[in-house]
């Protein structure tokens, strides 16, 4: 009855047997199973070792927005205890008012997601007046948190505007990027001028001055705009002595799949680049069994760029194919409007398209990553359960190839499907109402 009732919430009916059949079961019950289970080393510890992640725990609601928002309500609101007024937040947490400063640049920034789909989909407002405290006791509204952010957005600004590397971004293993002091991450500013958007929109839709964001957020996008073009694709970081991580001019990591996917969720302005850029990582990085993280995986250990340098070439953030920035290069490309593309990736990623023998894993759950034709075993699999990439494959799916999204002002319907697709079919319970949504396709197109 329980996964009934969660099932119960969505379901879809595409031309395709295989999508049907990961979105209707098996990828939103990894991504449940994550969102309970996954950040804990067993049914009995919660958050003992390493802790909860920040970042992990604020992308992991977005698996239950639909079925269990008040899940989602309980993270958001422990997350919240886990700020400072100053923007920044533990890393990692162990359970309430326990955590580790690492100075990973993302972290504060995943709160404005974890808030802002929680509203899209409940519409319910009075969550920004909700009071929390922050660590050391000061309390504030969650609009407060969130506003806290824009300062931390605006002070951790390095030489080129970017944000300040610190410990590392989304990508962990990018722990040394300039040396000690810092270096500077260009998917970070991707990542800010993307979560600051999601803030204007709310604002502006609640008739709030957001001025100040939209500021914050154009100070990250020149930057990118001025210092962060490499002829076909965008760096990755600037590292000691403003060495460029990612470009053409390295042996090793010469493209990122990060911030090239990340340049159009960011909204940058210039089409032509974006493009460039997607193109870039179809021939660059795509292989058999998907885009690679990135390439040419490093071969030397380089104690200024990190831990990625010490991995295996083909395994892990160094070249694997790594799921969870797979999903979101399909988020971009549906908002190029490119569904064959989006579509030929979010296929041939699916946890059943490799053969069992090389696969190794479970063949309906996604892995953190797949070996890359890099590594000598390409095809295997690691890591099953311990990924965020069901949650975002599955709204990805639904709410970027379906395109049936929550917005702030309601369901927006907006597909961006493969050309082969003459209909498809899909239910989605939103704020109370089902809406039972069939698009028709008889002119072929993509979106
Ligand atoms: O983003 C991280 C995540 O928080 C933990 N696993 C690895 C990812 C990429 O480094």
């Amino acid at each position: 009855a329980h996964w009934d009732r969660f099932f119960s919430h969505t379901s879809v009916e595409t031309p395709d047997p295989e999508v049907n059949i990961f979105m209707n079961y098996w990828t939103a019950y990894q991504a449940k199973v994550a969102f309970d289970v996954g950040r804990v080393t067993s049914f009995y510890y919660w958050g003992i070792g390493r802790g909860f992640g920040f970042r992990d725990t604020a992308q992991d609601t977005i698996a239950v927005t639909i079925a269990h928002p008040e899940l989602a309500l309980e993270r958001i609101k422990l997350l919240a205890r886990q700020m400072q007024s100053d923007g920044k937040v533990y890393h990692h947490f162990h359970g309430d008012g326990q955590g580790e400063f690492t100075k990973h640049c993302d972290d504060p920034l995943w709160f404005i997601l974890a808030v802002s789909e929680y509203i899209k989909e409940t519409g319910e407002w009075e969550l920004l007046d909700h009071i929390e405290p922050f660590i050391g006791g000061e309390k504030g509204s969650i609009l407060d948190h969130l506003l806290s952010v824009v300062t931390y957005a605006e002070n951790n600004r390095g030489k080129h505007g970017l944000p300040v590397f610190g410990r590392g971004d989304w990508n962990d293993t990018l722990d040394y990027i300039g040396g000690d002091d810092g270096g500077e991450s260009v998917w970070g500013g991707m990542f800010y001028a993307a979560m600051l958007n999601n803030l204007i929109s709310l604002l502006e839709y609640l008739g709030k001055d957001a001025a100040n964001v939209i500021r914050v957020r154009n100070l990250f996008h020149q930057s990118v705009e001025q210092h962060c073009w490499d002829g076909e694709w965008y760096i990755r970081a600037f590292g000691v002595k403003d060495k460029q991580i990612g470009s053409k001019q390295n042996e090793a990591g010469k493209i990122f799949l990060n911030t090239q996917s990340w340049a159009v969720i960011a909204g940058l302005p210039d089409k032509d680049k974006l493009i460039s850029a997607m193109d870039s990582v179809n021939k660059h990085l795509d292989t058999d069994f998907g885009p690679k993280i990135c390439a040419p995986a490093y071969r030397e250990i380089d104690p200024n760029i990190g831990l990625i340098t010490r991995c295996v070439w083909g395994k892990k953030e160094n070249g694997a194919i790594f799921n969870h920035p797979a999903a979101w290069l399909i988020q971009a490309e549906c908002m190029l409007g490119r569904g064959n593309k989006a579509y030929e990736y979010y296929r041939k990623l699916l946890p059943n398209r490799v053969d069992s023998d090389t696969f190794v894993a479970e063949p309906y759950v996604y892995s953190q990553y797949i070996t890359s034709d890099e590594h000598s075993q390409p095809g295997r699999t690691s890591h099953s359960w311990q990924t965020g990439t069901a949650a975002w494959m599955f709204r990805i799916n639904f709410d970027y190839i379906l395109g049936i999204r929550p917005h702030y002002s309601g369901l927006l319907i907006d597909p961006v499907i493969p050309t082969h697709w003459k209909s498809f079919k899909a239910q989605r319970i939103f704020r109370g109402t089902r809406y039972d949504i069939e698009v028709l396709n008889p002119e072929a197109v993509e979106s």
